[in-house]
């Protein structure tokens, strides 16, 4: 039966929301760019960045000579034999990295709508901004503007030309006369585009960082736009946003997009919505790392398909595990059209976890071995990105030395705690009785109380990493694997999960180790821990009550993975997987809800080695077992 006998509604043409502002930022070549800036001699060197046997990226003097990222080191090597190349493996200068820009860019941000996606992209919401200056713009004289950055000092921000984009446009010829059509948005869209011009001459000047950058009225679309001039460089799409014939310029921008480019469409998506439009699956390329598919459909194909629409989409993509609602979202990301609000900025993740993969991991030796050094990541993470400087630390130190935990040194605090200590697994399944493996396999998980001597700072890392193996994570694995031997482990997790703010509670709670010791008992007390695998942790009346100024989420945190891995941050995009390793942060809305889709149904595991990867890569990670 075809989708038309099916779905037998009228196609619609959506109008496209233009109250926002938003720009995105796309750092270029970005881990590069982090080793250029300490060792500037390289910028003029062809530069690759390491991990496994790949090069996660490499600077744009590399690219010049036909390197790319994701290529095997082997074969860069043999393409330019002057390759310099750097270990990436350890992420902590790029993560620094990411953290030092994100604070500068959001640094001039007025609502704080501020949200990093991976280490190295950042959308602002800045129609606050682009409005005040709109308001300030004096239409007889439009080429000496000045850029307000300061509603409280008029003095600060910069001039610019206001009948003048800045940077490239979409499409290339455009109308800036001042009454042409879309007056209105076609010069916030230019209040916009002068101010990331701006940003981005800041960042580059002061931070030695320079990036590409997208403007628009959504994310979607500010993310797609940037891509069309890279690197250092910023493109605006352009009005009209709508129209009755599809005349405008965001439809014939996303209709050229192949539907697994959108950020949204997660890998499964595009997969069925190309079998939609072929009315069978699409080939895949598999010798391609970038690969995706051969047969590419593009946005304006499925629109096309006769009697689309929201509901059509939902009973052709929705079903087990699909959010609520997907026919709807996708339809509008074929329109270009996406709700989801910049996130406000926030100063800790939601989630630590921490994992690696195995090739084989089936004793309790080596399973106590790995759980320490998970342990020890995490502590450490935990420490990196939760704990801040204590100015007020002689006032707490005079608190703590009443209480029941008097040595802890109070040069340090807790800017939030994870209340839940979540240990994850992926045991390989035994053969099928043809000798085959399944490619894909669950993960599995049991939680508990985040023990409370996590939290010390008197004991160093490694004490309480052991401590944390011995009283919380070995009990956890025993009771997701009762049995002492007969399992083989291809993945192990170890997360903190269910972040409490420690400034949102009442009384600053963070500001009082001691203090903040106590009220967890009681908040833990009223865990209720089930065993199940998807485990919420169900709170009672009295714990509610303790913590009723808590904030609670499920937003993904930052996850680094130490095996051949999708980068999962990348809002469900297929162009940008990850070999090796990958960090998320959070994002609140459906550009995370698709990287859950493809947590475990979209990647699949080598048999070989067990690395973990999207489909699409797996034929370039085959061809890199059999070269080495
Ligand atoms: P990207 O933004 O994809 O790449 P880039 O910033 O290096 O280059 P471009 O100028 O094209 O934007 O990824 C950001 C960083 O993430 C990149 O510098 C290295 C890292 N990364 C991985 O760890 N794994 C990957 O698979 C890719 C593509 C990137
Ligand atoms: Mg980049």
């Amino acid at each position: 039966m075809d989708s038309r006998q099916r779905h037998p509604q009228r196609r619609k043409r959506l109008k496209r929301p233009l109250d926002s502002i938003i720009i995105h930022f796309d750092y270029d070549a970005f881990y590069a760019s982090v080793i250029e800036a300490e060792t500037p001699s390289l910028r003029t060197r062809p530069l690759a960045i390491q991990q496994k046997q790949i090069v996660v990226t490499c600077n744009y003097e590399a690219r010049r000579r036909g390197l790319y990222k994701l290529q095997l080191i082997k074969e860069a090597k043999k393409l330019c034999p002057d390759v310099v190349i750097v270990l990436g493996e350890d992420l902590t200068q790029f993560r620094n990295a990411s953290k030092e820009l994100y604070a500068f860019l959001r640094s001039f941000s007025w609502n704080s709508r501020c949200e990093r996606l991976g280490f190295d992209e950042v959308w602002m919401d800045v129609t606050d901004m682009v409005n005040y200056n709109l308001e300030l713009l004096n239409p007889t004289d439009l080429t000496s503007s000045f850029f307000c950055l300061s509603k409280s000092d008029p003095s600060i921000g910069f001039t610019f030309d206001a009948s003048k984009v800045a940077g490239q446009t979409y499409p290339v010829q455009v109308d800036t006369s001042p009454d042409g059509p879309s007056n209105l948005l076609r010069m916030r869209l230019i209040l916009g585009s002068h101010l990331a011009h701006y940003l981005r001459e800041r960042l580059a000047s002061e931070k030695d960082h320079t990036c590409t950058a997208g403007i628009s009225t959504n994310k979607l679309l500010s993310k797609l736009v940037g891509n069309v001039h890279k690197p250092n460089d910023q493109t605006t799409l352009f009005p009209p946003y709508n129209s009755e014939d599809g005349q405008d310029n965001v439809t014939s921008f996303i209709d050229s997009h192949e539907v697994g480019k959108i950020p949204g469409i997660g890998f499964k998506t595009a997969l069925n919505l190309r079998a939609l439009v072929l009315q069978r699956p699409a080939k895949f390329d598999q010798g391609l790392v970038y690969g995706g598919t051969k047969e590419k459909v593009l946005v304006g194909d499925v629109r096309k398909v006769p009697d689309i629409g929201p509901e059509a989409l939902e009973q052709i993509l929705g079903g087990t595990g699909a959010p609520h609602g997907i026919g709807a979202k996708v339809y509008g990301l074929l329109f270009g059209i996406d709700d989801s609000e910049v996130g406000q900025a926030r100063d800790v993740p939601t989630q630590i976890s921490l994992e690696d993969s195995y090739i084989r991991l089936d004793t309790i030796s080596e399973v106590k071995k790995e759980l320490l050094l998970l342990s020890k990541s995490l502590l450490r993470r935990m420490h990196a990105d939760l704990l801040e400087e204590d100015e007020d630390a002689l006032a707490s130190a005079r608190t703590i030395t009443d209480s029941a935990e008097p040595t802890e040194t109070p040069t340090k605090r807790w800017m939030a705690f994870p209340k839940t200590l979540r240990l994850t697994t992926r045991p390989r399944p035994p053969k099928n009785p043809d000798g085959s493996h399944n490619r894909s396999f669950a993960r599995i998980s049991r939680s508990g109380p985040m023990p409370n001597f996590v939290f010390t700072l008197k004991d160093d890392v490694d004490t309480i990493a052991e401590r944390l193996v011995a009283e919380a994570l070995l009990p956890l694995f025993r009771r997701l694997h009762p049995e002492r031997s007969g399992w083989n482990l291809s993945l192990v997790n170890v997360a903190a999960t269910n972040m409490v703010d420690a400034a949102s509670e009442k009384g600053g709670v963070g500001r009082d180790i001691s203090k903040m010791f106590k009220r967890q008992d009681q908040v833990l007390k009223g865990f209720k821990v089930t065993d199940s695998d998807d485990v919420v942790p169900v709170m009672s009346r009295a714990a509610y009550e303790v913590m009723n100024t808590a904030v609670y989420s499920d937003q993904t945190g930052v996850v680094d993975t130490n095996v051949h891995d999708l980068k999962n941050a990348r809002g469900g995009s297929e162009d940008l997987p990850t070999p090796s390793q990958e960090a998320t942060i959070a994002t609140q809305d459906h550009w995370e809800s698709e990287d859950e889709e493809m947590l475990d149904e979209d990647r699949y595991a080598c048999d070989e080695c067990g690395a973990v990867m999207p489909l699409f890569a797996m034929g370039a990670h085959a061809r890199w077992h059999s070269d080495s």
